[in-house]
């Protein structure tokens, strides 16, 4: 018997077993939820499918959401396996990897900045569309956050207006779908070593960093992030909506960061 015993969830978002959305597959899994699974692009496409058959899962569907086709395709198939669901998870980020870097004024452009924002905060309004009229009463849609969307923070530059806008995209869509009882939600997670952020130069000291002054004196799992998505997922969470929910073993609420024991 798990907590989310009946419940079918659509993830997004994998990329490798490192992946936050491996992670959340793993717990909603383990309390019982039937998985379905996106995939952005052929190259990915082997891995997510023997992924989802380790979770008992053959509904695999493309989806590269810098297309509306795409998005309103993977719904589409979607329905032909299940008529509704209730768990959406996005676990999607992107921006040019120039822009991580040096400091924000210079780096950022234009294009820059419309493909952050659309691929990382657009596209989960997008889908939360097309989803809509798929989702049973208590649905959960939940989507993955960072502290830059709330403080500056060096190299994520262009990546922390866009999570401003992933934040304030989840208060929006939480007014809207409030009154058909679907909650959506945010995870704001310390840092965690996945492929998107392998190609971060700095990234391990970073780790180091948080480690030796966050409160836990740790960095935090995929399995963190994993357990508290089951949470935000199920009905134990039915008064939570509009929320970012920090899963960063206590970092965001140090007001100093100078060590003295
Ligand atoms: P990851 O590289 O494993 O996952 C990123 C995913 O985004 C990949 O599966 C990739 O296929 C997908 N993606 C990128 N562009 C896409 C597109 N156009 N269409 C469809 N999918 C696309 O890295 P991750 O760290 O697991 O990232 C998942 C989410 O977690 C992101 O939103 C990221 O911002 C967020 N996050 C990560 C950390 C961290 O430190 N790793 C911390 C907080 C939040
Ligand atoms: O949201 C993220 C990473 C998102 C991301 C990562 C990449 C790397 C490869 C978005 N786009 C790209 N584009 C690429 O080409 N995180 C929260 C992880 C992360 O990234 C950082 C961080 C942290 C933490 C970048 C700089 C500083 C800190």
């Amino acid at each position: 018997m798990g907590f989310l015993d009946g419940k079918k969830a659509l993830v997004t978002g994998i990329a490798s077993k490192r992946s936050i959305a491996y992670g959340i597959a793993e717990c909603l899994h383990r309390e019982g939820a039937q998985l379905a699974f996106t995939y952005q692009n052929e190259k990915l496409k082997p891995r997510v499918e023997k992924f989802a058959g380790t979770f008992n899962s053959n509904i695999v569907i493309p989806l590269d959401v810098s297309s509306d086709e795409e998005i309103k395709n993977a719904f589409k198939t979607l329905k032909s396996e299940w008529k509704h669901f209730d768990i959406l998870i996005h676990s999607i980020a992107f921006a040019p990897s120039e822009e991580l870097q040096g400091t924000y004024i210079d780096s950022v452009t234009r294009e820059g900045f419309n493909t952050a924002h659309e691929i990382s905060s657009y596209s989960f309004a997008a889908m939360a569309r097309e989803a809509r009229p798929m989702l049973n009463k208590n649905a959960s849609l939940i989507t993955m956050s960072y502290l830059g969307a709330v403080k500056s923070i060096p190299n994520y530059n262009v990546m922390g207006p866009s999570k401003a806008s992933l934040e304030a995209n989840v208060r929006f869509l939480a007014a809207d779908l409030g009154p058909d009882t679907i909650r959506v939600n945010a995870i704001s997670a310390g840092p965690i070593k996945t492929l998107a952020a392998s190609g971060v130069s700095g990234f391990r000291g970073l780790l180091k960093h948080v480690e030796s002054i966050t409160p836990l004196r740790r960095n935090v799992t995929i399995q963190d992030v994993g357990n508290t998505a089951a949470f935000l997922s199920s009905d134990l969470s039915a008064g939570i909506t509009g929320e970012t929910i920090y899963v960063d073993a206590g970092y965001r609420n140090l007001g100093m960061t100078f060590v003295t024991n």
